[in-house]
């Protein structure tokens, strides 16, 4: 049976949320993280030499990365949650699923880290700048992308809506920005109706 090796507060609740969507049978093996690092305990190294989350393992193979595993996942059990690939819409879904753990998710933890350091009386000089010019650029292109708009690909629930929803929940919550970005506001309070995430939420 396919299992997940699950972080709590982690990416791996793209994972789980896919797999309530899909109603595929897996089995869920869970790891806290370190009340004082916040890493992950060193049970997960045995699994994937990175320790981190997610982590799959399907047909005796043992995948990393959420965005591979979405793909995998998708490709396999859900096709259905996916543009076809002879279609126009193949390609801006294919953008959305690696903007998620790229464009959107470094300037978000940049700006968390930044948050830390500051806190901890660290005087930040380029990469304060550097962050909050990435991050507005790069929000404000996704919320203008989400005006009118339910989920991110041909209106409709699709591998790219899971990776998206843990950067947008974590960086509108961490860096209390929602109003500064409406649309997306929006989008996350749409998602987190569905029964399939609500019952993701649940299992974590
Ligand atoms: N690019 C990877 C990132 C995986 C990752 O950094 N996971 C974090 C949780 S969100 C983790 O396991 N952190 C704990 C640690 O590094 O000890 C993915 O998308 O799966």
């Amino acid at each position: 049976m396919l299992k997940l090796h699950h972080l709590n507060a982690s990416r791996s609740i793209r994972i789980l949320w896919l797999l309530e969507e899909i109603g595929q049978p897996y089995e869920l093996i869970s790891y806290q993280r370190d009340a004082k690092t916040n890493l992950a305990p060193a049970s997960l190294k045995a699994i994937h030499p990175l320790g981190k989350s997610p982590v799959i393992e399907l047909d005796g193979k043992v995948i990393a990365e959420s965005g591979a595993i979405i793909e995998l996942l998708i490709k396999k059990f859900a096709p259905h949650l996916a543009p076809h690939e002879s279609s126009e819409a193949y390609s801006d879904y294919l953008q959305w699923i690696h903007f998620a753990e790229s464009s959107a998710m470094l300037p978000f933890l940049l700006k968390v880290f930044n948050q830390y350091e500051t806190q901890a009386g660290t005087s930040l000089k380029f990469l304060d700048s550097y962050a909050e010019i990435e991050f507005t650029k790069v929000f404000t292109y996704l919320n203008n992308h989400l005006d009118g708009k339910t989920f991110l690909v041909e209106e409709r629930l699709t591998g790219a809506d899971f990776m998206l929803g843990f950067v947008v929940q974590g960086a509108l919550q961490m860096l209390k920005c929602g109003d500064k970005y409406p649309h997306i506001q929006r989008y996350i309070e749409n998602f987190e109706q569905l029964s399939s995430y609500q019952k993701a939420i649940k299992k974590a």
